[in-house]
């Protein structure tokens, strides 16, 4: 009987392995769709001016709570932080570097956030960028100084990552995503954090990161990490728009990838955050899910099954079914800016299908009277095109380089340095 058993197991969980998923790269394979017009009620109605928008954002932003990202819990948390280290003159005497721990605290659980931050010296009040970073604030730059991450970091014995600890060799490992002295000569300031202090990467059962400060019995559309590391930028907006040196009308949210999902829904769920940069963020996204080209729901889902609410999965090779896409997502971002980028070889990721979101969300900027997206044609290589949304893609690999940072502010300089 016992072996009986163990071969049934071993047939079973041989044939899920057998079921290597096929990413669709072919145009001519994805199915016919009709996206949701996010400018028609759910049931039916139109909506044709800026109050009904307000109502129509509200129906739309509880369909992708309940149904993707999970529902954000309405407690809050006691904030307290302490400056850990601050220092002037840096890169000839022209920036400031300062790093700050934020405490999350309630009577379930605290959270401690490590917030590194440069700013220019000039005194003035800037705008700024704030995003999560991959690996730690140690990685962001050369600087000996910034405390390596003590935090649940993803084990790599090939970079003597064990334990799941990080360590010195990693310092500056990820300093071309992070242009900091180019941030700070075109007059931004810049602040990151590693986004495993909020949430740790993996799925634990939601006990630990930020979920544990709302314990508690779950339900299918209880949040997940994405909704985790959103309510976090959150936080650090809290503490931000208090900064004397920061200009709080200005902070720019962005996130690369997985980290771009996670800005949009912060962007969304806060609109104090002025403008959103989400770079090759793909598939729940600014990606179009209807198109199955690249990663699909059902891949993300099994690849990463607590980044989304337990509903998502409903539409696991059902695409068809869902009554949202992610262009009404970027919708939701209106009038604010956004911009969005793509790589050419970021397959997966969809670029197609995230400027085809860009042109889709873009009827509810002009509603709002703003310009929205100013083209229906793809764009070449390194043209960005910008109105109040701006698309750029790039030759080359899934990465945020120098030439996105430099796109980010050409476009981030319309709106806040006129
Ligand atoms: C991939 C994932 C993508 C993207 C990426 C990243 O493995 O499939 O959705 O988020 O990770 O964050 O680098």
């Amino acid at each position: 009987m016992k072996k009986l058993f163990f071969l049934l197991l071993l047939f079973i969980t041989m044939s899920s392995f057998g079921q290597t998923f096929v990413a669709n790269y072919d145009e001519s394979k994805m199915p016919a769709y009709t996206l949701p017009d996010p400018l028609i009620f759910n049931d039916g109605q139109p909506v044709k001016n800026k109050d009904d928008w307000k109502k129509r954002r509200t129906e739309l932003l509880d369909l992708f709570e309940k149904e993707v990202y999970g529902e954000t819990p309405a407690g809050k948390v006691e904030l307290s932080a302490v400056v850990i280290s601050e220092k002037s003159g840096l890169f000839n005497g022209t920036a400031i570097r300062k790093e700050v721990q934020l405490k999350l605290k309630n009577k379930a659980a605290e959270v401690v956030l490590h917030l590194l931050i440069y700013l220019p010296q000039s005194g003035r009040k800037v705008p700024l960028f704030l995003g999560y970073n991959f690996n730690g604030n140690h990685t962001v730059s050369a600087d000996p100084d910034i405390a390596v991450t003590q935090s649940w970091v993803r084990n790599n014995p090939a970079q003597g990552i064990t334990a799941n600890r990080s360590n010195e060799s990693l310092r500056g490992s990820d300093a071309t995503s992070w242009p900091v002295s180019d941030i700070l000569a075109r007059g931004y300031g810049m602040a990151t954090l590693y986004y495993g202090d909020v949430d740790p990467d993996f799925d634990d059962g939601f006990g630990n990161g930020v979920h544990a400060l709302f314990p508690g019995k779950r339900n299918s559309s209880s949040w997940g990490s994405i909704a985790g590391w959103a309510w976090g930028l959150s936080r650090v907006m809290d503490w931000l728009q208090n900064e004397k040196s920061i200009d709080a009308k200005k902070i720019i949210v962005l996130g690369h990838s997985r980290l771009g999902k996670a800005a949009l829904w912060a962007g969304i769920n806060d609109l104090r955050f002025a403008m959103v940069v989400s770079n090759e963020s793909g598939c729940g996204g600014a990606a179009l899910s209807k198109r199955i080209y690249g990663e699909t729901v059902e891949r993300i889902n099994s690849s990463f099954p607590h980044w989304f609410c337990l509903n998502f999965r409903k539409y696991n090779n059902k695409e068809e079914n869902l009554t949202v896409d992610q262009h009404e997502l970027l919708a939701l971002i209106a009038p604010r800016p956004l911009y969005v980028c793509s790589a050419e070889e970021d397959r997966w990721s969809d670029p197609k299908g995230e400027f085809l979101s860009c042109v889709g969300a873009s009827p509810v900027y002009r509603l709002l009277g703003k310009q929205g997206f100013p083209t229906l044609e793809f764009p070449g290589l390194e043209q960005p095109v910008t109105g109040t949304i701006g698309y750029h893609i790039r030759p080359g690999k899934h990465d945020i380089k120098p030439y996105d940072w430099k796109c980010f502010m050409d476009f981030a300089d319309g709106f806040f340095k006129k």
